[in-house]
């Protein structure tokens, strides 16, 4: 059975849905509305689990009866347990200093001090849900880059699984020429996802594969372009001029392209990745983040400093390895999952949520 066979058509369609969505905070059908929550709800839970469960244990040591006093012992322990998250000193400092106007001196229940930090949390993200937005007219040509080994490969894959699940025509280009491998790992994506794959031969020029990846699309009146590029380093001058050129040639074949620039981050090299990240973003203009490996780290956190210090939208979160596990950022039911283990969760029993 491949893997379009088990893909739940009903739980995915409500996130592609909103992917195809014009607007930059989806307007969903009441009964989709439902039920989104739910399914992305259950998607973060998944891709933090590792958070969470770091989170929580502490949570629970720091509340150990009903009440609690909130002293300096408290604001210190708490502090620890956010920085934890990798989330920053500046931003769990934040947080601290609220827990501790509102609370300080005070018997506070867990139930009051957690909405406050989700509050805050929500307030430092500063972001809506920011799905891929199709044009409308045309082809949408989306590039994806990275550092090596962040998981852009694995996010394209994702990303082509939501759009031809919706019935859209993706065209893939392999860029990434270094690796006779990257392209065959591409190959087995397209053939799993449904998707046409552009290749070169190995070493050819990736602005080359671009254009005839794009070239295609146009011909066959496909929905969506995809190109893979190989990993690289901000310093690497020539590989980003690499990326400068296959823009340039792109534009010359459809004006406004690429329409969207994804950068892939490692959740899993935590805040260490971001400064280089942040240069690489500024230098290839990108337009919005996937935030691959999340299931792989209790570095969950992550997200805030990226959402302070990139100009860009955090778009998707990778959950898992399969095709399957992209989850569309949502900033409310992201930050309700990172405390979803707590004893006033619903249906906690243990480890039971794990997948
Ligand atoms: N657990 C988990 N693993 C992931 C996720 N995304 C990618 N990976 C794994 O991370 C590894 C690297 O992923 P790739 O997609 O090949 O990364 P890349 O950025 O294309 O790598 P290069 O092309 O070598 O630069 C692979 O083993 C993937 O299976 C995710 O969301 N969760
Ligand atoms: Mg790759």
């Amino acid at each position: 059975m491949g893997i379009l066979d088990r893909f739940s058509k009903k739980k995915d369609a409500t996130v592609a849905d909103r992917a195809r969505d014009a607007d930059p905070v989806p307007d969903l059908p009441a009964a989709e509305a439902a039920a989104e929550p739910k399914s992305l709800f259950a998607r973060f839970r998944q891709g933090l689990k590792k958070t969470s469960q770091l989170l929580n244990t502490d949570i629970r040591d720091l509340f150990k009866s009903e009440g609690q006093l909130v002293d300096d012992d408290f604001l210190r322990r708490l502090f620890a347990l956010l920085i934890r998250t990798d989330m920053g000193t500046g931003p769990a400092t934040e947080i601290r200093d609220e827990i501790q106007r509102e609370f300080r001196g005070r018997v506070a229940v867990m139930e009051d001090v957690l909405d406050r930090v989700k509050a805050r949390l929500l307030a430092l993200m500063e972001q809506e849900t920011r799905p891929i937005e199709l044009v409308d007219k045309g082809p949408t040509v989306i590039l994806v880059v990275g550092v090596n080994g962040s998981g852009k490969t694995t996010s394209i894959a994702k990303l082509t699984n939501l759009f031809t699940s919706q019935g859209k025509k993706v065209v893939l280009g392999a860029g990434d020429t270094f690796r006779a491998a990257a392209v065959e790992q591409l190959t087995v994506w397209a053939g799993r996802t449904g998707a046409e794959i552009i290749k070169g031969k190995q070493g050819a020029d990736p602005a080359s594969v671009a254009h005839r990846a794009v070239a295609h699309t146009l011909e066959t009146s496909a929905d969506v372009c995809i190109l893979d590029t190989a990993g690289r380093l901000q310093t690497q001058k020539n590989l980003m001029d690499e990326l400068a050129k296959i823009r340039r040639v792109i534009r010359n074949q459809i004006p406004d392209a690429p329409h969207e620039v994804i950068l892939v981050l490692d959740a899993t090299a935590g805040q260490n990745g971001l400064s280089q990240a942040k240069g690489f973003s500024e230098a290839v203009e990108c337009t919005g983040v996937v935030l691959a490996k999340l299931d792989g780290t209790a570095k969950g956190g992550v997200v805030i400093p990226i959402r302070q210090q990139f100009k860009i939208p955090v778009k998707y979160v990778g959950v898992g390895e399969k095709v399957e596990d992209l989850a569309l950022f949502a900033p409310q039911q992201f930050v309700e999952a990172l405390f979803s283990d707590t004893p006033r969760g619903e249906e906690q029993k243990g480890n039971s949520h794990q997948k």
